[in-house]
């Protein structure tokens, strides 16, 4: 059932023993949403655990808290509370099944399939740590720095660092607002945009794959075997199809195993939700992803036929 912020922040203030989880496959906006409220119900007395079900990439490491994040290896009694966190329970992996108690999920996914006991789902933020920076000002809970550097971390990656089209007047108003807590948004920008050597070397076969579709509107870029065993993260590839001039819908497709391919879109005009929920995924408007069961070079050709489709029929 669907909740109001303020229904939802009396949940938590009702619990005691908690539980956050971002989804598998972390981004910046599921760990510094989940680390934000970390540090925020830890402060205001709360018991809370930090679960995610994969690894953490290193580059995320500037993030305080990060290692106290712990795999769900083995049953927490005693839980009041499962905070969901930038997806639905489905994408927790297996921490759904470590604990037993009622879930809270805040997302902006408009494909969250609304599963969670209680759903606080709102697509129009940018950021799921939009709604934790709503959701902290709902509890009273004062920013420290610890918090407003993950919630800071959470809007800025998700909105592309205030560039994409889900950047609003109120995403830069709470940055504003986390600027004066002590963000420092160089250190953070820093952080993040360093690659390794071998990641800058690889970036040449990268850029070679590069193909246009559909009149120069469709740009992939395909990560194979190759590239992805020679690299540490696929980071930012898309962004190079994206930048291309005339280009709409930039397509990432990345091996993830023999028989397993995974589809990363972005675009300026196309819906690239619906194509992306069409074959089992899902994501905003403007960026979405899929995974398909099926080898590199096939799941590439079928991801570029339903994106010409899709677009044909606007
Ligand atoms: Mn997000």
């Amino acid at each position: 059932m669907e909740v109001t912020i303020k229904e939802a922040a009396e949940k938590i203030k009702s619990a005691r023993h908690i539980i956050i989880a971002p989804h598998v496959n972390p981004d910046c906006d599921g760990l510094g949403s989940t680390l934000g409220l970390y540090h925020a119900l830890t402060k205001s007395g709360h018991d809370v655990k930090i679960f995610v079900d994969d690894e953490i990439p290193e580059a995320y490491h500037f993030l305080p808290g990060w290692e106290i994040f712990k795999k769900p290896d083995e049953k927490i009694k005693d839980v009041d509370l499962l905070i969901v966190l930038d997806a639905e329970p489905e994408r927790v992996g297996r921490v759904t099944t470590i604990a037993d108690a009622p879930i809270l999920n805040f997302d902006h996914h408009r494909s969250n399939t609304r599963t969670a006991d209680f759903l606080y789902l709102e697509p129009q933020r940018a950021a799921t740590g939009e709604i934790m920076y709503e959701l902290l000002k709902t509890l009273d809970i004062q920013f420290d720095l610890n918090m407003a550097v993950c919630i800071y971390t959470a809007i800025a990656t998700d909105c592309g660092f205030f560039k994409y089209s889900n950047t609003t007047a109120y995403t830069m108003r709470i940055a504003g607002e986390l600027l004066d807590i002590g963000v420092r948004p160089n250190l953070i920008s820093e952080a993040l945009d360093q690659k390794k050597y071998d990641d800058i070397k690889i970036l040449a076969a990268v850029i070679n794959s590069l193909e246009l579709y559909n009149d120069g509107t469709v740009a992939v870029i395909g990560a194979d075997k190759n590239i992805v065993d020679n690299c540490t993260s696929t980071e930012g590839f898309v962004d190079i199809a994206r930048i291309v001039e005339g280009v709409d819908v930039a397509v990432l497709v990345k091996y993830a195993g023999d028989e397993l391919t995974r589809i990363s879109m972005r675009s300026k005009n196309t819906d690239v939700a619906t194509i992306a929920e069409a074959l089992g995924g899902g994501g905003h408007v403007r960026a979405a992803g899929c995974t398909l069961k099926l080898p590199f070079a096939v799941a590439r050709q079928k991801i570029i036929t339903a994106i010409i489709n899709e677009m044909a029929e606007k």
